[in-house]
């Protein structure tokens, strides 16, 4: 059969390389650039076949490491509804990544056609590739057009340099039928964004600047357009990557929240402004200042759990604007175990919904879409806001029925715009920086009136880098570990001896290691009960 000659010879030109072992964890395939074109290329296929799975509809193919440093880079596919492969697919995903020969992956494809009945012989799929701003990218995303293309009639689209939550967003307005491209993308946000802007009740502060991170990659370029289009909003950006800096060296989301320093660039000329990080494919944003009494070195971070509290705290008041009708909507918060202790209670305050999922994005927004206006957020700054269809149809029919101008209808056409302006595939750092601007300029608020929300209980992150970290085995919530045997125990001893102790670990799934986080009810404690845990580990 031709099919499978066209695969057996594309697949000749990208030999799996010697003693890699790859997994789609929580975000794709990762690793140094230069082992990932055999896995880019065999994704490749995969989107081919998973397009036409869905009858021909538009998947999509991001090749990015995100936070991680320059070298790497990773591969991750988006489903035509914008949301992350179906989990269904992963174990097929790492069967062919470490299929060892040409004729191992031909016989894998064919059993997993059968299997799921893909109308190969039919043709037609479709797959659009975008990359981030790394080197590697460009070889890497001619690895996966041959590989798309190697299903015979399938046809690859390369959109260009993008943000991971851009081609999402794509991807998910092609195959509603809607306009799709980036400008159209661009125009979403503006469009929105002043809608939110003119439904302000009063101007109540003068907008002060922003000062933007943009990780050295392709986050701050994109902010650059989009900032020409944007009236009230005045934005500076730093680490564009044009001066020098390296991608996610030193700077960017993952850095500011991780380490709790400024990232490079920013200093004690910058204290107490309002600040805010992209990590390296902008779909984490964390927002920050440089306090006062600091030497311009240690910042006072919002991150993701902040940010969901804003958003949580807004929406719920036009919903009590919108009065009892608006009570019967069901807002609720999706956190991971890496949630601040002190944001799960101030939503539980709210009288809000509060449910935990896994570590990594897909869990969270499955649980996000069981509730007709879901928020989540990761404490790193990925999120976003969920709204459900039918919750929408209603919020339009409300929009027909209040009168124009009356606080309702205004209350109404916020929730309406926020749904617009936020993005429905995944996390997006520049649709949350743009809804986060909004909602501090119609509270009237600063950075740091927003950050007395609630006070975070201080808390600490370390990796251990450990031979084998799939000897970690969790509790589905992950606060527990269950292997290896008796750690957890151990653990449980070492968080009894400081108060508000907290403490859990659990393998990376995008890093060879295995992450701690402790909690504590001060930052010496934290620190303290974090390293000790990692010792624990080592
Ligand atoms: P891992 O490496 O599995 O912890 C990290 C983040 C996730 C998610 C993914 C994808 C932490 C603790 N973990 O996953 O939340 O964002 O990367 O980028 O921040
Ligand atoms: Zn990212």
């Amino acid at each position: 059969e031709t099919q499978i000659a066209s695969i057996l010879k594309s697949s000749e030109l990208y030999p799996i390389p010697q003693s890699v072992k790859l997994s789609y964890g929580t975000a794709g395939f990762r690793a140094d650039a230069s082992l990932l074109e055999s896995t880019v290329y065999r994704v490749g296929i995969l989107s081919s076949l998973r397009s036409l799975n869905l009858k021909s509809s538009i998947v999509g193919l991001m090749i990015t490491a995100s936070h991680n440093k320059v070298s790497d880079n990773g591969v991750k596919v988006s489903d035509p509804s914008g949301g992350m492969l179906s989990q269904e697919w992963e174990p097929f995903a790492d069967q062919i990544a470490n299929a060892s020969s040409p004729r191992e992956l031909v016989s894998l494809i064919k059993d997993f056609v059968e299997k799921e009945e893909i109308a190969i012989e039919k043709g037609g799929g479709e797959v659009w590739l975008g990359r981030d701003t790394r080197p590697s990218g460009e070889r890497l995303l001619r690895a996966a057009e041959i590989g798309v293309r190697s299903v015979l009639g399938s046809v690859a689209v390369d959109v260009g340099v993008l943000t991971t939550p851009q081609l999402h967003w794509m991807v998910r307005a092609k195959n509603k039928g809607l306009k799709a491209t980036e400008s159209d993308y661009f125009e979403n946000l503006v469009t929105s964004f002043k809608c939110l802007i003119d439904l302000i009740p009063v101007n109540k502060v003068e907008i002060s600047t922003l000062l933007l991170d943009g990780a050295n990659g392709v986050g701050g370029m994109k902010m650059e357009v989009l900032r020409g289009f944007l009236s009230n909003l005045d934005v500076e950006i730093r680490n564009t990557g044009r001066d020098g800096g390296v991608l996610n060296e030193g700077v960017g989301a993952d850095f500011v929240q991780k380490e709790k320093v400024v990232p490079l660039g920013f200093g004690v000329k910058d204290v107490g402004m309002r600040c805010a990080s992209f990590d390296g494919d902008a779909d984490r944003l964390v927002y920050f200042y440089i306090p006062s009494e600091s030497c311009g070195d240690k910042v006072e971070l919002l991150d993701g759990d902040k940010i969901l509290s804003l958003f949580a705290l807004y929406i719920k008041e036009q919903l009590n604007i919108i009065g009892d009708e608006g009570k019967q909507c069901r807002l609720g918060v999706v956190q991971t175990a890496y949630a601040n202790g002190a944001s799960t209670d101030y939503v539980k305050e709210m009288w809000l919904e509060v449910v935990f999922a896994k570590t990594g994005v897909k869990h969270l927004h499955e649980k996000a879409e069981e509730f007709d206006v879901g928020i989540y957020f990761e404490a790193n700054g990925h999120g976003t806001i969920l709204f459900s269809e039918s919750f929408l149809s209603w919020l339009v029919g409300k929009q027909k029925d209040y009168s124009e101008g009356s606080d309702k209808h205004n209350a109404v056409s916020r929730l309406v715009a926020v749904s617009n302006l936020i993005n429905q595939a995944v996390g997006d750092a520049l649709s949350g920086l743009l809804l986060v601007e909004v909602i501090l300029q119609h509270m009237g608020w600063s950075v740091q009136k927003w950050n007395e929300l609630y006070k975070d209980l201080p808390s600490r992150q370390v990796k251990v880098e450990v031979p084998d970290r799939t000897a970690v085995v969790t509790t589905s919530e992950e606060t527990e570990a269950l292997k290896p045997l008796g750690i957890q125990d151990a653990i449980n001893a070492e968080i009894k001896k400081y108060q508000h102790g907290r403490a859990f670990i659990r393998p990376s799934g995008t890093e060879d290691v295995v992450r701690v986080y402790a909690e504590a009810s001060t930052q010496e404690d934290a620190d303290s009960l974090a390293n000790s845990v990692a010792q624990l580990v080592k």
